[in-house]
């Protein structure tokens, strides 16, 4: 699949989650390529009359829900009807996510919501999960979570945006470990083992998040429930 028949593939999920968006309803709006078609899709409908608002799961997701008009709240006010989110992987319903680095508040918007979609390409379904995990930790923490991730069986790489320059700080000012376990056949226990560890802030494994995963082709769209 070239750049450019994926980036179609994106569109077509990101249109088709869209598509299941109600009237007066809350949207939680995921960060990512796919997740912005998606937001520009329900801009598109707010503009032709569909009455909702959105709660963006990052600052890249808030700049592009504003710029496609979608009036924003927030979860203080009020609850979430459906989300739309990308992710790097998944397998059936279980996802990794936090490429983009947003994986902690999209956890908190998507586990709220009565329902997610996820919206992906062909090239992020898997058998079994393997994409290394982000794992977003307090600054302090980023040696002893290095050192029990090793425990654990993982291979962490602390992120910088390229090999010179500093870490890269997430939108809570936390440092983000990429640990790669290999294949994870159990993502469950793996998660728990995960959150139990002091100065984790939030991990990239979303275990049966999704309800349903939109996945886009060059020619049409399969909706995986
Ligand atoms: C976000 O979108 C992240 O959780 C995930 O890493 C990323 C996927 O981005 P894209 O849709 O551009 O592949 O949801």
């Amino acid at each position: 699949m070239n750049q450019s028949e994926r980036e179609e593939a994106k569109r077509r999920a990101g249109e088709s989650a869209a598509a299941e968006v109600e009237d007066g309803t809350v949207v939680g709006l995921g960060s990512g390529s796919t997740a912005a078609h998606a937001i520009r899709a329900l801009g598109r409908e707010v503009d032709g009359g569909l009455d909702i608002e959105g709660i963006p799961t990052s600052f890249q997701a808030r700049e592009i829900a504003i710029d496609a008009g979608i009036p924003l709240t927030t979860l203080d006010e009020t609850a979430v009807d459906v989300a739309i989110d990308g992710a790097d992987q998944f397998d059936g319903a279980d996802l990794v996510k936090g490429g983009g680095g947003a994986h902690a508040r999209e956890k908190i918007v998507d586990a709220a919501a009565d329902r997610l979609l996820v919206v992906a390409d062909p090239t992020k379904e898997v058998d079994v999960l393997d994409y290394p995990v982000p794992i977003e930790v307090l600054p302090d923490a980023r040696t002893t979570v290095a050192d029990a991730v090793r425990r654990l069986g993982g291979q962490p790489e602390l992120r910088r945006a390229d090999r010179k320059s500093g870490p890269v700080v997430s939108d809570n000012g936390n440092l983000i470990l990429d640990c790669d376990f290999g294949a994870m056949p159990d993502p469950a226990g793996l998660a728990a083992d995960l959150s139990a560890l002091p100065g984790v802030v939030e991990h990239g494994l979303f275990v049966d998040f999704a309800d349903e995963v939109h996945v886009g082709t060059e020619t049409d769209v399969t909706v995986f429930e």
